[in-house]
């Protein structure tokens, strides 16, 4: 056997060690994670775990403008009542982790003090592709977290713009985080950054800057539904700081994913 057979081995053993042990510790899970991330774990192995998890999480990304507020968003979710009360997970993406090769402790600064890091799993992911941040095999590391019991899983991206990242396919919803601060809204609608994401939320709408845009940009969205996926989103303007528009976007995040647990997936 060479020697890739004898590694390739190990590693199932390994994996399939900590798959079927009935300690669910979160440290167990961290560590297949980095085994899935540093590792290419074969196909049958992976849909024969697929079929013993039998479930798999919501999974939630939260992506849009650098700094438009994707933290303060998922900060604010973390601790909202009908979703804390779920079995949460959360991957924040971050490409200067790379060189660490995974969490180091700085990433916990995402999450405030205010979020029970107790209840909840968070991990975060380095950039180790040149086109993409998300973990290439995040299908796979869907049925890891379903195996350990998360309903949800959020995961935070870099702010688009910085990379040429296509959302995978296996994300339930996606929510896109704009702000109207950013000067040239027609060049905004034309840039195909609002075609992104099931939710559309436009945050810090609490200025004079930002209210006087709202018209111009809810009659360009208007256009825009008429020819593109504009249609299909769910459109909201609102505050993480005045708590304006927050309660729309759990509902609708509640509701989704209430189907989506009914209906299987
Ligand atoms: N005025 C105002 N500021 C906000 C609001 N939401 C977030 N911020 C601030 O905007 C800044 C950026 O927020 P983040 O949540 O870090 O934004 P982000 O999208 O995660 O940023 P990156 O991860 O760096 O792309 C912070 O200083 C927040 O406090 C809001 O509703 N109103
Ligand atoms: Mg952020």
């Amino acid at each position: 056997m060479t020697d890739f057979g004898v590694e390739e081995k190990e590693l199932m053993v390994k994996v399939r060690d900590i798959f079927n042990s009935p300690n669910r510790e979160k440290k167990n899970l961290s560590k297949l994670i980095s085994l899935f991330l540093d590792n290419n774990v074969n196909d049958s192995e992976i849909e024969e775990m697929r079929e013993f998890a039998q479930t798999r999480p919501y999974i939630i990304c939260i992506t849009g403008l650098p700094g438009a507020g994707k933290s303060t968003l998922l900060n604010y979710l973390l601790q909202e009542k009908a979703l804390a009360n779920l079995p949460v997970a959360v991957l924040a993406i971050d490409p200067t982790s790379a060189e660490s090769g995974g969490a180091f402790l700085g990433d916990r600064i995402r999450l405030t003090e205010k979020v029970n890091l107790e209840e909840i799993f968070f991990r975060s992911v380095g950039h180790r592709h040149r086109d993409t941040t998300f973990p290439k095999n995040l299908d796979s590391l869907a049925i890891l977290f379903g195996h350990f019991n998360y309903k949800i899983l959020f995961i935070e991206t870099v702010g688009m713009g910085q990379t040429q990242d296509v959302i995978p396919d296996c994300v339930n919803l996606i929510i896109n985080v704009q702000t109207l601060t950013n000067g040239d809204e027609i060049q905004f609608t034309k840039s195909g950054l609002i075609q992104i994401g099931d939710i559309l939320f436009f945050n810090k709408v609490e200025d004079q800057v930002s209210m006087s845009r709202l018209s111009l940009v809810r009659s360009l969205l208007l256009q825009d539904s008429n020819s593109s996926k504009v249609k299909e989103k769910q459109i909201v303007f609102g505050s993480i700081r005045l708590n304006e528009g927050l309660d729309e976007i759990t509902t609708s995040i509640v509701e989704r994913y209430e189907r989506f647990s009914q209906n299987g997936f």
